[in-house]
């Protein structure tokens, strides 16, 4: 009875993991169709393994900066992004606009050692780690941000940059 229940709940899991990333993508595809939305409609969505077509090797420094600092990417591209920290200490990449950075670090001031693993544009690195993420960026040229909110690392300036800009790819599906 008890490996069911335990397998009825990983099931469940996997359920309500699966549906936001089907809204997520969902409301992609209806995008300048409405306004409304998730908070995270106008700078992409969680992207899909199997639309990836870059991948993009971004390292965490206890300098409090990332190597590289910058990326270009084009609108609708799929990227993996592969982050390792190979520092001493926690740090995190969040994918946002600006007004998504400053909330974000709000809520973490407010919430000291908040694990941001739960939403689906950001990561946690414990030392040594390697972690992936994978975005869908807009079908619109803009300037995109990632960042890491332990604390006191992005006032530090632990902040890069994301152009997207350039003609459109065009996925498959
Ligand atoms: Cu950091």
């Amino acid at each position: 009875m008890k490996s069911i229940s335990r397998f009825l709940a990983a099931g469940a899991a996997l359920v309500v993991l699966a549906v936001p990333l089907a809204q997520a993508s969902g409301m992609a595809d209806m995008s300048g169709m409405s306004g409304h939305g998730s908070k995270s409609d106008h700078y992409g969505v969680p992207g899909l393994v199997q639309a990836v077509t870059r991948t993009v090797k971004i390292a965490t420094l206890d300098t409090m900066r990332f190597s590289p600092s910058r990326v270009d990417v084009r609108p609708g591209q799929t990227v993996r992004f592969v982050i390792h920290n190979g520092g001493r200490i926690t740090h995190e990449f969040v994918i946002g606009d600006r007004a998504e950075q400053r909330a974000h670090e709000a809520e973490m001031e407010a919430h000291p050692g908040m694990k941001m693993d739960h939403d689906p544009n950001g990561l946690t690195l414990p030392p040594g780690s390697t972690r992936t993420l994978i975005w869908r960026f807009p079908r619109h040229a803009m300037t995109l941000e990632y960042a890491c909110h332990e604390p006191g690392h992005f006032a530090a300036g632990m902040v890069g940059y994301i152009h997207v800009r350039g003609p459109a790819v065009r996925t498959a599906r």
